[in-house]
Order: structure tokens, then sequence, then C-alpha cells
């Protein structure tokens, strides 16, 4: 397996953990995000609402309420490109 797919299949690991664990198990829901964040991305504890909200904003790209699998992984390519140009 070539590591972008490694890669892939680390992402849609990662989502699927957090997503399953309440309401439906292909997206994510302001809790589940919360969550994702504080434990993959060691944000800071206790996170502010605030916090949640702006990250959830910038996600949930249709505004139907809950991340799917492509909003979390354009999400995710958009972080990438961040950290890189911040380094
Ligand atoms: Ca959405």
């Amino acid at each position: 397996m070539s590591q972008l797919m490694k890669a892939m299949d680390l992402l849609r690991a990662i989502f699927d953990k957090y997503a399953g664990k309440e309401g439906a198990k292909d997206t994510l829901t302001k809790k589940e995000l919360a969550e994702l964040l504080r434990a993959e991305l060691g944000a800071q504890e206790p996170q502010g609402k605030a916090e949640v909200e702006k990250f959830f904003g910038m996600l949930d790209n249709d505004g139907d309420g809950v991340v799917s699998f492509e909003e979390y992984v354009s999400f995710v390519a958009a972080l990438t490109v961040i950290i890189n140009s911040n380094e």
C-alpha cells in the first residue's frame, strides 16, 4: 500500500472512531468534533465553547449541523497547508 493510501486509511479510521460515538456513524456532531480536536490535535482543555463553534463552522460547509467525511477531509487538507506554510 502506498504512503498516501495509508494516510487516507488513517484519516478514515480517526473519523470513524469519533463519528461512531453518538448519532449517525458517518457524521461528526459538535461534541464528537470537540473530542477529536482535543484527543488528536492536542487542543487546549477545557476547550472554549466558542472555539469549538468556530471550528465547527469552518468544517460544516453545507450547514446541515453535522460534519461529513468529505467536509472533514477538506478541513484536514486545509490545515496541512496552513501548518506547512507556517514552518
Ligand atoms: Ca455538513
